[in-house]
């Protein structure tokens, strides 16, 4: 039992270096790690188990700070546990350019933060992966090797977020009961009173949703402490609500909007020395104070180095596994079954669907790749992501390989992306193109960290047919093009399909997005190329030199512009088609390879069922594009391609009237 009198003074600590940082910085939000500096005191003081010189040991609990604005208050905690990237140094230089002390905790910064937080509730279904993934670890590699907590610190803006409800109810469903949430409970948020927008009864929420709720003063530890305890043993997520005082400490601002998101200023900052009894100066942690922050900062050594003596005594095999499992790299024998893979599809030569292509590569895949945790938010016979080897996980076996999400696009990736981060596991999802809008900020956090997850999105334009606008994406790609650091493949048939696959699970530094089609593609891959052509980016699919015209296409499209070429051969000009599977990968090239893919032909087309956008970097402002400049409409998907005029007829009459028409400016 830490005495009263000592925790007052080590959440004390936190409370001041947040504050005298912010103030530093002239920027940032004291109020959170104010009110929450008790809650993190006791479970970092107890019950936390990590180690500061060994951040990456993977059985190590998990902290996310849902609410990242309060970010002072996990800057604060590292460097005073000892973790060694945050030294004061740092925090004294709080949000300036080329400090790890970003504004928001940003993942890969600095050891100790599981992931980047900052839009709210983001960090709330991030832990939801966590605990996926340590369950399922668990199950996988035994409770000797993974046996850990996910922890989250998130505040009323998390939990109004709406992706906090499909983070909750999957929690919840799944029964992760090592999940345990603290709501910081403190009523307001930047406009004032949390009721001037807000009446739910947060507590029967979570009950509603499945999970175990206490009741807690956050300004008592022992509160909390009992609290922890009863969380522990439950057999359900626990979401402990503590009732704080934002700014905790602050004579005039705590307890107001005030403490929220700005310096507290100098004299208010004075007050609280008085209040809170801290005589000392901005940054200065008295040494008694910083050494029981320092010892609290080992109190897992002996588990740690219990955990190493357990994997030492692991057989090779399964200590082989999970070392390889957790640095994240891929099993040898990978690259082979692929390229094999490839050799029979260039023999067969098959018409698919690429979403049934890429069922086709997943087949291959998840034979051996065992790590690729796979999903779908409720269209898995639609999305084609599951195979024979993951059966379904359910709240009572973790010994699946496969995730019902459910109807919850941005909760799927959320979690996908906590997955990613505890290490061990591939998450790879399904859900239709034109709902990436739902987890585009999911999406976007992963390539901001830069970790791999696969997102399968099929049903990739008009050519969906029937279902009409609201499903036909039409300026996805481009708006998922525009994401720096995304892959976004858009594979023309099974074979660029693999290709697509293999870079996207090699991309071990950035997530992938595959566009896939509902409709039949021939195959315009038919025979082997050892090289994986889509690494390329773009890549000639028909060679010519000197080629009158250059038509550039992707996925479903790349069928309509070989038509195109035929005609353009017909008629007597020279024609050469380039596939463009992944506009990014084109992008890293080299200078001269990518002069040569674009080419000196006098005419250049695109023809993709999406937006122009993008695309003038492959034809130029006077190039001809084929595609969308509108909503699509509900209709047998040939009829839509008619209709919109994406045809290889509409594209040769294009080509032939500015051939004409270069000719006649010639003559
Ligand atoms: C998705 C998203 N929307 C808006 C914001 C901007 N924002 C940052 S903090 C905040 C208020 C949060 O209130 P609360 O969670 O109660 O935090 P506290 O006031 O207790 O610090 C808002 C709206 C954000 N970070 N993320």
């Amino acid at each position: 039992m830490i005495p009263r009198e000592k925790h007052d003074r080590m959440a004390n600590a936190i409370r001041f270096l947040s504050m005298d940082a912010v103030e530093k910085a002239k920027s940032g939000h004291p109020g959170l790690p104010m009110g929450a500096a008790d809650i993190a005191t006791v479970l970092f003081t107890k019950f936390m188990t990590f180690d500061p010189k060994r951040p990456e040991w993977p059985n190590r609990d998990r902290f996310v700070l849902s609410a990242g604005h309060g970010s002072m208050l996990i800057y604060s905690l590292l460097y005073l546990l000892g973790y060694e990237d945050i030294t004061l140094e740092e925090i004294k230089n709080f949000r300036q350019l080329g400090y790890k002390t970003a504004g928001h905790p940003e993942y890969g910064h600095a050891a100790g933060i599981e992931t980047t937080t900052g839009p709210l509730g983001q960090g709330l279904a991030n832990a939801v992966g966590m605990a996926i993934a340590e369950r399922k670890l668990a199950d996988e590699f035994g409770s000797d090797l993974i046996d850990h907590h996910t922890y989250v610190l998130a505040g009323d803006g998390c939990l109004m977020e709406g992706i906090s409800q499909e983070a909750i109810a999957l929690a919840g469903h799944l029964k992760l009961n090592k999940l345990v949430v603290f709501w910081d409970n403190n009523g307001i948020s930047i406009d004032g009173s949390v009721s001037l927008s807000d009446s739910t009864d947060q507590v029967a929420r979570f009950q509603a949703s499945g999970w175990n709720t206490i009741e807690v003063d956050g300004h008592d530890p022992d509160a909390v402490a009992d609290a922890i305890v009863a969380a522990k043993s439950s057999d359900r997520p626990t979401m402990i609500a503590c009732e704080t005082t934002i700014g905790y400490g602050a004579p005039n601002k705590a307890g107001t909007a005030k403490a929220h998101g700005s310096p507290l200023g100098a004299d208010e900052i004075s007050g609280v020395r008085d209040t809170l009894d801290w005589p000392h100066e901005p940054f200065e942690i008295p040494s008694d104070v910083l050494d029981c922050w320092r010892l609290a900062g080992l109190r897992s050594t002996k588990e740690h180095k219990a955990w190493e003596d357990r994997v030492e005594a692991t057989g090779a095999e399964r200590r082989a596994a999970f070392t390889r499992r957790m640095a994240g790299e891929l099993p040898g024998g990978f690259e082979t079954a692929m390229d094999e893979y490839k050799k029979k599809l260039a023999a067969d030569k098959p018409t698919l669907a690429t979403r049934k292509a890429s069922e086709a590569a997943l087949q291959v895949i998840n034979g051996i790749v065992p790590e690729t945790i796979g999903g779908s938010a409720d269209l898995t016979g639609s999305n084609n992501t599951k195979t024979e080897h993951t059966d379904a996980i359910t709240p009572d076996d973790f010994s699946g390989r496969y995730i019902h999400y459910g109807i919850r696009e941005h909760g799927m990736a959320a979690a996908m992306n906590g997955i990613a981060l505890h290490g061990g596991l591939i998450p790879y999802s399904g859900g239709f193109l034109i709902f990436s809008d739902y987890c585009r900020p999911s999406i976007r956090l992963a390539a901001i960290m830069g970790i791999r997850v696969i997102h399968v999105l099929t049903h990739d334009s008009i050519g969906l047919g029937e279902d009409g606008p609201t499903h036909q994406p039409v300026e996805h790609l481009a708006s998922l093009r525009a994401m720096p650091n995304l892959l976004m493949f858009r594979p023309a048939d099974a074979t660029e399909t693999a290709e697509c696959w293999q870079l996207a699970l090699e991309s071990e530094a950035r997530p992938s997005g595959i566009a896939l089609t509902r409709q039949n593609l021939p195959a315009v891959r038919t025979s082997y190329i050892e090289d994986n052509m889509c690494a390329f980016g773009a890549y000639d699919l028909v060679p010519a030199s000197d080629a009158d015209v250059t038509i550039f296409a992707s996925g479903s499209e790349v069928e309509i512009a070989l038509e195109t070429c035929k005609k353009i051969e017909a008629s007597g000009y020279t024609a050469r088609v380039v596939s463009v599977p992944c506009f990014e990968l084109f992008e890293e090239q080299s200078d001269e390879y990518k002069q040569a893919i674009l080419g000196h032909s006098p005419v250049k087309i695109a023809i993709e069922a999406g937006v122009r956008q993008g695309w003038d970097r492959f034809i130029g402002n006077d190039g001809i594009f084929i595609g969308m400049s509108t909503f699509g409409a509900s209709a047998p998907y040939k009829d839509l391609y008619s209709h919109f005029g994406i045809t290889a007829d509409v594209a040769f009459e294009a080509v032939e009237a500015k051939l004409n028409n270069l000719a006649g400016q010639a003559a």
